[in-house]
């Protein structure tokens, strides 16, 4: 497991040089985020992207994210020019040695929380999700959710809700196929690892089809194109805000097939109406077993990319939410050091 930490940047507020005093940190998750959506990544810029991480001693291995451009996932006709740019932005990366490259298929938001900043008992602050404040909200008057106020007009959106509906969950899924079948092929090719990242919360939303949300989904996802360059990024948390997906039975099918090439690691505690939030991550503070995660991981030989997910805001840090330094390396030195118990622990059997 090769423990990695997303940064964003030259704008974020954690510098690499910090990033690269947490115990055990080997590489940087990032992108280009000034390429608009849509549009090939400039070999040159993403170069400039890992000379800069590695001068400080850092790989850069992993982009998170490529956008897919929504007239993908609605399968308009400027997909096919889109898609083409989709495999020139792979080929791209993969002459920067990229190995691994996370996306995801969600419909217009690419997760969705109803607070930024809910107070847990210790005074630490952390993304929420409540089902009836979503279910509170009137579509047709707009949707403004912390953290997407900025990304769509009123009747921008309301446009793309409309789109949708129309498409709903089997073409989203012939969408996704036609996607799959030009992209795994170059990726293959070129030696690049595609993980889609599952749904986040992991069911339809808004009226929005959602068609990465458990194990069947998972499966008949690798199913489409059957090779390893087509795998997953196993969020525990985004899958686990589901309390009916049983995350370290998906690790041990998934990893074992050597389809999961990239874990996001953080914990959730959710109840049974599908209400969340994030929680630190140990195991005792959240619903999730992380020590049976990532038992499961070793046990299945992971030798993939890692990282700690999303963090609470602790010990006064603002910035992005979810995306400051102490929660996450806290986390990042957790998993690693579970995972050295576990590894020690099978030695000495
Ligand atoms: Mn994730």
């Amino acid at each position: 497991m090769k423990m990695t930490f997303r940064w964003y940047g030259d704008d974020d507020p954690v510098t690499l040089a910090y990033i690269r005093q947490i115990p055990g940190m080997t590489g940087i998750v990032s992108a280009l985020y000034d390429v608009p959506v849509g549009e090939v990544w400039p070999v040159d810029k993403i170069q400039a992207l890992k000379d800069k991480v590695n001068a400080h001693g850092l790989a850069l291995d992993v982009i998170e994210s490529v956008p897919v451009h929504e007239d993908i996932k609605l399968g308009k006709p400027t997909s096919a020019r889109l898609i083409a740019n989709y495999c020139q932005s792979i080929r791209n990366l993969a002459a920067c040695g990229i190995k691994v490259i996370c996306y995801n298929f969600m419909p217009v938001f690419d997760w969705t929380r109803t607070t930024l900043a809910m107070e847990l008992p210790d005074g630490s602050t952390t993304l929420a999700f409540s089902t009836e404040e979503v279910e509170r909200i009137d579509v047709s008057q707009g949707i403004s959710l912390p953290g997407w106020d900025s990304s769509y007009r009123p009747e921008e959106l309301k446009a793309l809700l409309a789109e949708y509906a129309q498409v709903g969950e089997a073409q989203l899924w012939d969408n996704l196929t036609v996607f799959l079948k030009q992209i795994i092929p170059v990726a293959a090719e070129v030696g690049i690892r595609m993980a889609i990242h599952p749904d986040d919360p992991p069911r339809p939303i808004f009226g929005l089809p959602r068609i990465v949300k458990n194990r069947e989904d998972l499966a008949r996802l690798l199913a489409i194109v059957d090779h390893p360059a087509n795998g997953l990024t196993l969020c525990s948390g985004s899958l686990g805000a589901d309390c009916h997906n049983d995350i370290v039975a998906m690790v041990r099918e998934f990893a074992g097939q050597g389809r999961i090439h990239f874990a996001h690691l953080r914990n959730v505690k959710t109840n049974e109406d599908g209400d969340f939030f994030e929680t630190g991550h140990r195991s005792d503070d959240g619903s999730l077993d992380m020590g049976a995660i990532v038992r499961a991981y070793y046990e299945a030989g992971f030798d993939g990319y890692a990282r700690p997910d999303h963090g609470r805001m602790i010990w006064g840090e603002t910035g992005k939410p979810g995306y400051g330094l102490y929660d996450r390396a806290l986390g990042a030195v957790y998993l690693n050091g579970l995972w050295e118990g576990i590894a020690k622990a099978k030695q000495g059997e």
